[in-house]
């Protein structure tokens, strides 16, 4: 973890530095996926934290469309930008291509007929749509990819990237916390060093609490930066009412509530002096919308009014 972070500083350095210099570019920073806390040194076991790095995935790209550089801190295997499309879906990838060019390949050709790989036609137009997308994140270096497991390891890295676009980026820096943090850890000090052992019974172990890391990112690590946090329940009744006291506490400037069941279709921006619904219609549900669709823009113009305070 910590030899990797000298590589991780100079490339989010190097990202932030060639996007600062483009006036007017935005940079942000999307975190995605669940932490890990390890119960052993050699980890075998692992405590895990829901999700599948839809939401932040789905958002990276929402972003770059809007014309953002893009810092996606990730959970290592968890979705991706653009690939999200083919992959843990329950299709395998290799079902998007054909050896003859056409759908509904019906017939197996002999590997004397040196058959060629086609993208299926079926899926063509919509590919053609993400692989430019995506090409074009990557030729013109808008998109940088890091990934974590541990929730020691996202806090080191967060810290890292949030400094150096604090430093850097002033307001033109967004803050997008998606990622599922664990609350609680087993601190090295004591942790065992080898796989836990199932003879002795019921395992009884005290996690500590992580540290809160909203207060220095906002107080210190990038005071004039937009901060948007996430806030995930199950019970609605909490939803509201602990995003206004993140909100309270870490003095940042949105959180987005959701709940586990229905956070595809509906989220809850709150901010200090108001909440309120963002859901998509049963027909939008029906048609395929991704409720990015509608928070990445609303993000952006509160962004630019953002950045507009800091002129006048
Ligand atoms: O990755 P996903 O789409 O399956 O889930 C997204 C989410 C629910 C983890 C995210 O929207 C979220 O609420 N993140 C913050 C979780 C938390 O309260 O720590």
């Amino acid at each position: 973890m910590w030899n990797q972070l000298p590589e991780v500083q100079a490339k989010v350095s190097e990202f932030i530095s060639r996007h600062s210099a483009v006036e007017g570019r935005r940079v942000v920073l999307v975190t995605s996926g669940g932490t890990t806390v390890p119960l052993e040194a050699n980890t075998v076991r692992f405590v895990d934290n829901f999700s599948a790095g839809t939401r932040g995935a789905t958002s990276a790209e929402y972003f770059l469309d809007a014309g953002y550089a893009v810092i996606f801190l990730h959970r290592q295997y968890s979705l991706q930008p653009y690939s999200r499309h083919y992959s843990h879906s329950k299709n395998c990838f290799l079902d998007y291509m054909t050896t003859n060019g056409q759908s509904g390949e019906a017939k197996l050709p002999s590997p004397e007929q040196s058959p060629k790989v086609h993208v299926d036609p079926e899926y063509e137009s919509a590919m053609i749509d993400v692989l430019l997308k995506y090409r074009k994140a990557k030729d013109q270096h808008l998109l940088l990819m890091l990934d974590y497991t541990t929730v020691q390891q996202y806090l080191l890295y967060l810290h890292q990237i949030c400094k150096i676009m604090g430093t850097l980026l002033g307001r033109r820096g967004m803050f997008y916390l998606a990622a599922a943090v664990s609350d609680f850890f087993v601190p090295k000090a004591r942790m065992v060093e080898h796989k836990i052992q199932s003879r002795e019974g019921a395992l009884t172990m005290v996690l500590e609490q992580v540290p809160k890391f909203l207060k220095p990112l906002v107080k210190d690590w990038a005071p004039s930066g937009y901060i948007v946090s996430f806030k995930l329940e199950t019970d609605p009744a909490l939803l509201v009412p602990k995003s206004q006291q993140s909100l309270d506490r870490y003095g940042h400037q949105l959180v987005i509530g959701n709940l586990l069941n229905t956070r595809k279709w509906t989220v809850t921006f709150v901010t200090r002096e108001s909440h309120n619904n963002v859901t998509l219609t049963p027909a939008e549900q029906r048609d395929g919308v991704e409720i990015e669709s509608v928070i990445i823009p609303e993000l952006v113009k509160r962004h630019a009014d953002w950045i507009g305070v800091e002129k006048r």
